[in-house]
């Protein structure tokens, strides 16, 4: 015990400034590539199927003298979204949200933590009854782990269940310092599932031209499963009649409803674990709140595509701004000069979080800002843009769009509402085709965007196939 107390001495000594930042702790344990199973993470103690975290990596661990030691490190990092949109976020170890921390109940775990973000942070352990100086609460547990700076969280893990870690700064959260922490269950649970999965839920105020998110915005246009928004989001591939579980973690600043089509689910766990039997509640749409998580099972007697979508509208899109009405109206971009107007941003000069120049991202009431009244009102004159500029079927190539304009369309109160937002005019099949999208239908990547993804409950011949172009690609690991 002594030893351990002198290591931790060690390492608060270390978290008082005793390296520079950018100054890289030499890794103890390779880092794999995202998207990557660990090898570690194939069996666990009550023989459960692996855990898979689409699109999120896992986080690798070795054993010392039976403590399992994680390497995690808090870092900005470049999140793409969707091709074509990337993110300056703040992750761990590469990724936002960061990577699964998978171990057993009873495990004793050490996560050894480096700052290389440019301020203090401290990582609080996410409904796990640990030790009070382990909590990761700055100048309440334990001092503030600097730039550059160490901290061991060490401690023994008696629960099972769904959990999380974040950084205990708010406005660091809202930059995407999250990640999953799951413990499997000593003894095995009553139901038995072939497929588990988790997806973390965030997002993000980002306007067009600014990679940086603005964490005092209250209304987001950037919505994420596992970092990525729909179509990027990887589709859960089960094989007929199998059992499923899927882990849901909310730590961002909205709720959400997370419906899945064409089943009824059991909700049997919440944050705070696995729920007895008697406490389960069927439901086809659980609302994950802030700082809560949910395991949801169902059996996937249904073949077909299911969707499995947060059901907030403005969640179900991607990059929303005022412009997206007269953007249709005409070639091009015409709704505005700029960039700034054209969000509908006002024009007066002024710090950036000024009243007259709030966060609206163009959606505010209108006042004290002078927003541009350009969007939702009949316009007059012809819809000149039957379909955008340059715009082909999906699969079709060579071959434009039809017209899917009303020839009156511009007299109709309320056009254009998401008229360009959503439909197979937005595909983008090729750009984020992989494994798991094989054999969806042409322009299937147009009707999913922000929280989205989609259960695809596969004949066993469709099953295998894709099985085998995952292994193909890399992923054997995963099933
Ligand atoms: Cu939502």
């Amino acid at each position: 015990m002594s030893n351990r107390r002198s290591f931790l001495q060690q390492a608060l000594a270390l978290g008082a400034g005793g390296l520079t930042l950018g100054s890289r702790v030499a890794e103890a344990v390779p880092l794999r590539a995202p998207g990557l199973p660990s090898p570690s993470h194939s069996a666990t103690a009550s023989g459960a199927v692996a855990l898979q975290t689409p699109d999120l990596p896992k986080l690798p661990w070795r054993l010392d003298n039976g403590v399992k030691v994680f390497q995690l490190r808090a870092e900005p990092v470049r999140q793409e979204l969707i091709p074509g949109k990337t993110l300056d976020l703040w992750g761990f170890n590469g990724t936002s949200p960061g990577p699964l921390i998978e171990a057993n109940q009873g495990d004793r775990v050490r996560i050894v933590f480096d700052n290389h973000l440019p301020e203090p942070i401290s990582i609080h352990w996410h409904g796990l009854e640990v030790p009070n100086a382990m909590d990761g609460v700055i100048s309440i547990t334990q001092p503030p782990v600097l730039p550059g700076g160490r901290f061991i969280y060490e401690f023994t893990l008696d629960q099972e269940g769904t959990y999380f870690y974040h950084s205990h700064m708010a406005m660091q959260e809202m930059l995407g310092l999250i990640g999953p922490l799951v413990l499997q269950p000593r003894q095995p649970y009553s139901t038995q599932v072939d497929q588990d999965f988790l997806i973390v839920l965030q997002e993000y105020a980002a306007l067009p031209n600014n990679p940086v998110p603005n964490t005092m915005n209250m209304e987001f246009n950037w919505l994420t499963f596992n970092g990525k928004s729909g179509p990027a989001t990887t589709p859960l591939i089960v094989r007929h009649n199998q059992r499923v579980k899927i882990r849901l973690i909310n730590m961002g600043m909205d709720h959400h409803p997370i419906h899945l089509h064409g089943f009824q689910f059991w909700i049997t766990g919440t944050e705070g674990g696995r729920q007895p039997e008697s406490n389960w509640v069927r439901r086809n749409t659980v609302l994950v709140g802030v700082a809560q998580a949910y395991d949801i099972e169902f059996d996937a007697i249904h073949l077909g595509e299911w969707m499995l979508h947060c059901h907030l509208p403005h969640h179900m899109m991607n990059q929303m701004s005022s412009t997206v009405g007269p953007m249709t109206r005409t070639h091009g971009m015409p709704a505005a000069s700029s960039m700034e107007s054209g969000m509908g941003m006002p024009e007066e000069g002024g710090a950036a979080l000024s009243d007259s120049y709030g966060a609206s991202l163009g959606r505010g009431m209108g006042l004290p800002a002078r927003e541009h009244p350009v969007t939702n009102g009949p316009q007059g004159g012809q819809a000149t843009s039957p379909s955008m500029p340059g715009m082909q079927m999906p699969g079709q190539a060579g071959k434009p769009m039809p017209a899917s304009i009303a020839a009156n369309a511009n007299q109709v109160p309320g056009f254009p509402q998401d008229a360009y937002m959503e439909g197979p005019m937005m595909a983008m099949d090729e750009a984020v085709a992989k494994p798991e999208t094989y054999g969806l239908q042409p322009g299937w990547s147009g009707s999913i965007q922000g929280m989205m993804t989609i259960v695809r409950v596969l004949s066993p011949e469709r099953y295998d196939k894709i099985q085998q172009l995952r292994s193909q690609a890399g992923k054997a690991g995963q099933q």
